[in-house]
């Protein structure tokens, strides 16, 4: 299939601000912080879905990637209370849980036999824990695995981790990858601008914090992703804040694969009383997001936090991959409300809401190297593997 540019289309009419927008991005030009705050503010969201698709199909044609993966969650244990939070447990109260390193074997073993690729580890921010726990835990999970992806551990997280072993992060971090990290989650990000974020998470690692541990992971090689928490209290001017401090850290270290805008999700938590936005600034946040961070190469719309609809919706928005199976192995969304309350699709599933949604569903590993093309291999409905003739 070929596509050209709609400017070459006839179209209703837009605005002259918005036609000069287009144009920069058809030209592949990079548009300016003001310019993403003029796409915010767009009613028109058939333009938005246009020229944001047009940049997908530009990176990735039609391909749409996810993974098969589980998440490990050793506790929801935490030594902070940030607002949006329904996951979290003071150390003294009820509804606290803590895996040991031989619940997490376990939690694994679970998986014998079947074509996982990534393990997703995120947890609580423990009072006790430091390195050595949670290098052992990696360890362990690769003397069952040896060829597992682990990409484990927020910022937040590793702030903490590395304090309490008296490392630098550096140190920390090295010391992490010896015992087999192999990329960081792009969590605890929230966001970066300090008047919402003194709001929202006030004690946790700083906006400092978070981009200089991921741009010591990216110069020693570990890649990550990055997130951005939104539709609570922030304006799109700190969206645009958010967006703009990640294209420059992407601009010095080329590090980050993915980037996940996370929807609030308002259950059970010290803001539910903000509300949730509407899908129409889901799919707007996509299409922003997708058109001026013009140098990460993929969007991730994460769907047990949108839903399975919105999700195949997005595809047209400027998003490129799915995320993975999961396995209802994760709590941190369904906590808070979000539309997935046990979050497992097959992959058999995940390959026809992709189809299904005109695109091309291609698995991935975490690195984005491709292990099958299901636009050109079936897949069998029973045991949830490639068929090849
Ligand atoms: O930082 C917590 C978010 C994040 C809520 O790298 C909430 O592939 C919405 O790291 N509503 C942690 N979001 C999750 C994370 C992640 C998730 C998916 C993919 C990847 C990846 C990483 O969860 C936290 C926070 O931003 N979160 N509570 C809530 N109520
Ligand atoms: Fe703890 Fe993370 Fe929840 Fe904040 S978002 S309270 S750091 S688990």
């Amino acid at each position: 299939m070929d596509f050209t540019p709609l400017t070459a289309t006839p179209r209703h009419q837009i605005p002259t601000q918005y036609q000069e927008i287009a144009e920069k991005v058809y030209q592949q030009i990079r548009i300016t912080e003001e310019e993403a705050l003029l796409l915010y503010a767009c009613t028109d969201l058939g333009f938005l879905g246009e020229l944001a698709h047009w940049v997908r199909i530009q990176k990735h044609g039609l391909n749409t990637y996810f993974n098969r993966n589980f998440h490990i969650e050793p506790t929801n244990i935490c030594i902070y209370t940030c607002a949006f939070c329904a996951f979290a447990r003071r150390p003294d109260e009820e509804g606290g849980w803590e895996f040991s390193l031989s619940d997490i074997e376990e939690q694994v073993r679970k998986y014998d036999g079947q074509p996982i690729t990534e393990v997703h580890i995120v947890g609580g921010v423990h009072p006790k824990r430091g390195v050595d726990y949670y290098g052992e835990m990696i360890q362990r999970i690769k003397a069952i695995r040896p060829e597992i992806h682990v990409k484990a551990f927020t910022a937040v997280e590793l702030k903490v981790m590395f304090a309490r072993s008296r490392m630098s992060i550096t140190e920390g971090l090295l010391a992490l990858k010896d015992y087999g990290l192999d990329s960081l989650p792009g969590g605890g990000a929230e966001i970066f601008h300090p008047d919402i974020r003194s709001q929202i998470c006030d004690t946790k690692a700083s906006t400092n914090n978070w981009l200089e541990i991921h741009e010591a992971a990216h110069q020693l090689g570990i890649p990550s992703n990055c997130t951005m928490l939104y539709g609570h209290i922030e304006k799109h001017e700190h969206r645009v804040d958010h967006l703009r401090q990640l294209r420059e850290l992407q601009d010095r270290t080329k590090g980050f694969n993915t980037f996940i805008p996370l929807k609030f999700r308002d259950d059970n938590n010290n803001l539910s009383y903000v509300g949730e936005v509407n899908k129409i600034e889901d799919l707007k946040n996509y299409a922003v997001s997708r058109i001026y961070l013009d140098n990460i190469s993929h969007i991730k719309a994460y769907w047990p936090m949108i839903g399975r609809d919105t999700a195949q919706l997005s595809l047209s928005f400027g998003v490129d991959d799915i995320d993975g199976t999961i396995d209802d192995s994760t709590r941190i969304y369904s906590m808070a409300g979000a539309e997935e309350q046990n979050p497992s699709l097959s992959t058999y599933e995940l390959v026809q809401l992709v189809k299904d949604a005109g695109f091309k569903p291609i698995e991935r590993d975490t690195l984005y190297r491709v292990v099958t093309d299901y636009s050109q291999v079936e897949i069998n409905r029973i045991t949830d593997l490639p068929v090849y003739n």
